[in-house]
C-alpha cells in the first residue's frame, strides 16, 4: 500500500511536470490530489475508414461533422501510419508498442483464435492502470480471447481475457461484424445467454441442420460477393460456424447504438476528478458487413459503406457530447482514427462499388487495406485537448500508431519497464501539434515491408500477387525493389530504385536493422 502510495505520487508529480512543460506553467510541489490533473484519454479506432473519407479531408459526398469539429477543434494530422494494412497486427502494435511482425500469429485472427496479446505481455492500458487509470475497452476486439485456440468457454467465463491484460471493463465484439460468435462480451461473459441453449463455434466444421449461407441465399438479406457464406445471423452469412446462444445474438443494426451506449456509459460512470480514465472505443463501422442503423439507411446515397460513415460520425458525436455535457472536454486528450486504410467491396454484395461515383476513400494515395502502398497504412488521425492542443492545426509530422502507447507513457509520467513498448517513440510533442518532423522513419508491414525517410519511400521486394481481384486493390508487391519519393509522387506512381540504387541500398540496410531486432 505505502509502495503504491510512492509510485502514485511519482507518477503524479511526472505528470506535473509533463503538464507543466506542456502549458508553460511553473511545476509545483507535487501533492497527492496532482495526480487528478492528468486527463482523460479516449481513443476512438475506427475499422477501415479510409483518410478520404471524412469530409475533412476532402469528401464531399458524404459529411461527417463530428470527425471534423475534432480535427478543427484540435490538430489534424496527415501523415500518420498505421504499423500494418489489417486489423490485428495493427491493433497489437497499437496495444503493444511493438511491430507484430515480430510476433508470430498477428495476422487477422478467426473468432475463436486464443489471446494474441497475452498476460504476459506488457500492454498500453497496463502502463495507464499504473498511472492511476481507469480502462476499458468497448467494441471491435479481433485480438482473441482465452489461451488456446476453439477452447473457449463462451457458456462461462471467457478466460484469460481482457481483465488480464489491463482492461479493467470491457464489452467487446470477439472478432468483426462477419465472423462468429455474433454475440456481447462484457467483462469475460457472454451477454444475454440463455443457459439452455448453449453457445458452440468452430471454425472447421458445421453444425449439422444449422443453415449455411452458400446452402440457402433465400434466407439472405445481404449477399456474399467472396467467402462469408458460413453461418447465417440476422439474415447475413458469416465466417465461421456457430450454433445456439440465440438470445445473446446480435443485431447487426444496433451495433453502433449498443457499443456507443456502453462508451459513453462508461465514461459518465467514471467521471471522477481524483482518477483519470482511458476509454479505447474500437467501432464496428465501417467493417463489413456494412449494415447501419435505419436512422442513417440511404443517407448517403453510396449505399451501406457512406451510411456507415455516417453512422461512424454519429458515434463520435455521441462521444463529444458526453464529454461536453458533463464539462469534461477540456480535460481529455480526445483522438480518432482508424486501424487500416479502406476498402470498397470485402466480401459483401452491399452496392458500395457501384454507388461510389467519385468518392476516393484511399484519397491522394495508391493501394487500400491489405497494400503495402500507402493507402493500407497512411490514416486519417486528430486528436483534441481544448486548451493544450492548438486548434485548427493541421500536420505533416511523421508518426505511427505504434508511438501511442510511449506517447502516453510520456503523458502521464509513466516511466517504461525494461523490455516495455520497445518500437514505441515518445511523439507527444507531435499529438500536441508542437513538433513538425516526428520519426526519422516509418516502418510498414502488408505482407512484405515499407521503409519511409525523409519522403523516400523503398518497398522490399515481394513474390505475391500485386493485385487483388476481389476487393480489386494494388497490393503493391513487386519481385524488383520499388522507391517512391512520396512527397512529390504521393500516388507512387514512379519507381525511381533504377535511378538512386545508394537510396535503395541505405534504406534497405536500416530495415534490416530493423528487421534483426529481437
Ligand atoms: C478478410 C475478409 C474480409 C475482412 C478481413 C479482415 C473474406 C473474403 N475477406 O479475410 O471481409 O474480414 O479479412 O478485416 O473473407 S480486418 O479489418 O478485420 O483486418
Ligand atoms: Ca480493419
Amino acid at each position: 500500500m505505502v509502495n503504491k502510495n510512492i509510485n502514485k505520487n511519482i507518477t503524479a508529480y511526472a505528470g506535473m511536470a509533463m503538464l507543466a512543460a506542456l502549458t508553460g506553467c511553473k511545476s509545483k510541489t507535487p501533492q497527492a490530489k496532482d495526480s487528478t490533473k492528468l486527463p482523460n484519454i479516449v481513443y476512438i479506432l475506427a475499422d477501415d475508414l479510409g483518410y478520404g473519407d471524412i469530409s475533412v479531408n476532402g469528401a464531399e459526398r458524404v459529411n461527417t461533422p463530428n470527425v471534423d469539429r475534432v480535427a478543427q477543434e484540435g490538430c489534424n494530422f496527415t501523415n500518420m501510419h498505421v504499423t500494418s494494412a489489417t486489423s490485428t497486427p495493427s491493433r497489437f502494435s497499437l496495444l503493444t508498442g511493438k511491430y507484430a511482425w515480430r510476433v508470430e500469429g498477428t495476422g487477422v485472427a478467426p473468432g475463436d483464435a486464443a489471446m494474441i496479446v497475452t498476460p504476459e505481455m506488457q500492454t498500453m492500458p497496463e502502463m495507464l492502470q499504473r498511472a492511476g487509470y481507469t480502462t476499458a475497452a468497448v467494441g471491435k476486439w479481433h485480438l482473441g480471447l482465452g489461451s488456446e485456440r476453439g477452447k473457449q468457454d463462451w457458456n462461462g467465463e471467457i478466460t484469460p481475457g481482457l481483465k488480464d491484460i489491463g482492461f479493467d471493463y470491457s464489452f467487446i465484439m470477439a472478432a468483426t461484424g462477419d465472423r462468429v460468435p455474433c454475440v456481447y462480451i462484457e467483462n469475460s461473459r457472454v451477454v444475454n445467454l440463455d443457459p439452455d441453449d448453449p453457445i458452440e463455434v468452430s471454425y472447421s466444421t458445421p453444425f449439422p441442420g444449422e443453415p449455411l449461407g452458400k446452402d440457402h441465399p433465400e434466407m439472405l438479406k445481404m449477399h456474399p460477393s467472396q467467402g462469408h457464406d458460413m453461418t447465417i445471423v440476422n439474415g447475413i452469412s458469416r465466417i465461421g460456424y456457430m450454433k445456439g446462444g440465440k438470445s445473446a445474438l446480435w443485431v447487426d443494426e444496433e451495433i453502433a447504438d449498443r457499443i456507443t451506449e456502453k462508451a459513453v456509459d462508461f465514461i459518465v460512470k467514471n467521471n471522477d476528478p481524483d482518477k483519470p480514465f482511458f476509454l479505447y472505443f474500437a467501432t464496428n463501422d465501417i467493417h463489413v458487413p456494412r449494415v447501419p442503423n435505419e436512422r442513417f439507411v440511404g443517407k448517403s446515397g453510396m449505399g451501406p459503406r457512406g451510411d456507415a460513415i455516417l453512422e461512424f460520425d454519429w458515434s463520435v458525436g455521441e462521444i463529444l457530447k458526453t464529454l461536453d455535457s458533463l464539462g469534461i472536454a477540456d480535460n481529455t486528450l480526445l483522438i480518432v482514427t482508424s486501424d487500416n486504410g479502406p476498402v470498397v467491396d470485402d466480401g459483401y454484395k452491399d452496392q458500395a462499388v457501384e454507388l461510389l461515383g467519385d468518392h476516393k476513400p484511399w484519397a491522394f494515395m495508391r493501394g487500400g487495406k491489405y497494400s503495402i502502398f500507402e493507402a493500407g497504412t497512411r490514416i486519417a488521425c486528430m486528436a483534441r485537448w481544448p486548451g493544450k492542443i492548438k486548434s485548427g492545426k493541421v500536420s505533416d509530422a511523421a508518426f505511427s500508431n505504434v508511438d501511442i502507447f510511449a506517447s502516453l507513457a510520456a503523458l502521464t509520467g509513466t516511466e517504461l519497464n525494461e523490455g516495455e513498448a520497445p518500437d514505441s517513440q515518445n511523439m507527444l510533442d507531435v499529438i500536441m501539434g508542437k513538433d513538425k518532423k516526428g520519426r526519422d522513419y516509418i516502418i510498414e508491414h502488408a505482407y512484405t515491408y515499407s521503409i519511409t525517410k525523409d519522403g523516400w519511400k523503398y518497398i522490399e521486394p515481394s513474390d505475391r500477387p500485386s493485385y487483388d481481384k476481389g476487393t480489386n486493390i494494388e497490393l503493391g508487391n513487386d519481385p524488383a525493389p520499388q522507391l517512391y519519393n512520396v512527397i512529390e509522387d504521393c500516388g507512387e506512381k514512379n519507381n525511381l530504385a533504377g535511378q538512386y540504387p545508394e537510396k535503395v541500398e541505405e534504406l534497405k540496410a536500416l530495415l534490416e536493422m530493423e528487421k534483426a531486432k529481437e
